[in-house]
């Protein structure tokens, strides 16, 4: 159970994540807002609650011990950068090379940003890599958990549902899986494009427990983390969560998938996250 003093960090640390995102997108003027937006609770519950991992471990032998990170839906990499940047895996001042020449911050995460352990961006890898990442741990008699954040747009992506097939007939317990349920992806609905529910029912199917929760909502995100870690299953978390959330011209509306914001946008958008 977190304090309220634990939620209240969390919430500030969400609210500086998403005036993080809008700038870096508008300094950029490209990259992914509304999926970004909508994983900002998970991403940061994950990292500061859940996850055991910290920036000084990479030159230490606690290195290994790390847990680890898959951002499959790559393309939300501003949300995990500020994140990072937080955390202390690099300056804050770095979230404004966001998307530039030669930045380490690129538009899809690479290991060359520290923190980042794999190369995401062309959808549906992201678990495959993640089941490989646990298998070896196993194999390696290391306990730590990886985590994969997926987009429900992605779970389109055929690879998607070999690595939950995988995942199961491997018994991997120490996988997590996060589907960021915003309902969007790039050309609308979800369930218009290509239709995923009943999308619990569908993973249960694979032999992955299910946990479906109010993706914005801190305390349930961090007990179904907490109970994944715990499952001697592999276990999937449907978060349920608004695409664009907290800008309320972005909420919930696909056309802001891709955009960036021109100045009248941004300032107005920076006013509400700030009031
Ligand atoms: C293999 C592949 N095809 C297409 C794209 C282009 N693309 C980037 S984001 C996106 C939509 C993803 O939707 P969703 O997974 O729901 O993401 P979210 O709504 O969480 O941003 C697409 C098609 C890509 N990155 N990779």
């Amino acid at each position: 159970m977190l304090s309220d003093l634990d939620i209240a960090k969390i919430k500030d640390l969400c609210k500086e994540s998403r005036l993080n995102v809008l700038k870096m997108v508008y300094n950029a003027q490209s990259g992914h807002i509304g999926g970004a937006l909508s994983s900002i609770e998970l991403l940061t519950v994950l990292y500061n609650k859940c996850m055991k991992t910290c920036p000084q471990w990479t030159k230490s032998k606690d290195f290994q011990k790390r847990d680890r990170f898959v951002l499959s839906k790559g393309h939300a990499s501003s949300a995990l950068y500020s994140v990072l940047a937080q955390l202390g895996y690099f300056p804050k001042e770095e979230l404004l090379t966001f998307r530039l020449f030669g930045s380490r911050l690129q538009g899809h995460p690479v290991p060359i940003c520290p923190g980042v352990d794999v190369a995401t961006g062309s959808l549906g890898q992201g678990l495959s890599i993640a089941c490989g990442m646990a298998l070896g741990l196993r194999l390696d008699k290391n306990p730590a958990n990886v985590f994969c954040l997926i987009g429900d747009g992605e779970l389109q992506e055929g690879n998607v549902w070999e690595a939950f097939m995988h995942g199961s007939s491997e018994k991997l317990d120490n996988i997590v899986a996060i589907i960021d349920r915003n309902r969007l992806q790039i050309d609308g609905c979800t369930e218009s494009v290509k239709s995923l529910d009943p999308l619990d029912e569908k993973i249960k199917a694979f032999n992955w427990d299910v946990i479906e929760i109010d993706g914005h909502d801190i305390q349930q995100i961090y007990d179904a983390i907490e109970k994944a870690k715990e499952n001697k299953k592999p276990t999937a978390i449907i978060a349920n969560t608004i695409k664009g959330k907290g800008v309320s011209f972005m909420e919930n509306n696909a056309g802001w998938h891709g955009k960036a914001p021109n100045k009248e946008d941004f300032e107005r958008a920076i006013a509400e996250l700030e009031s």
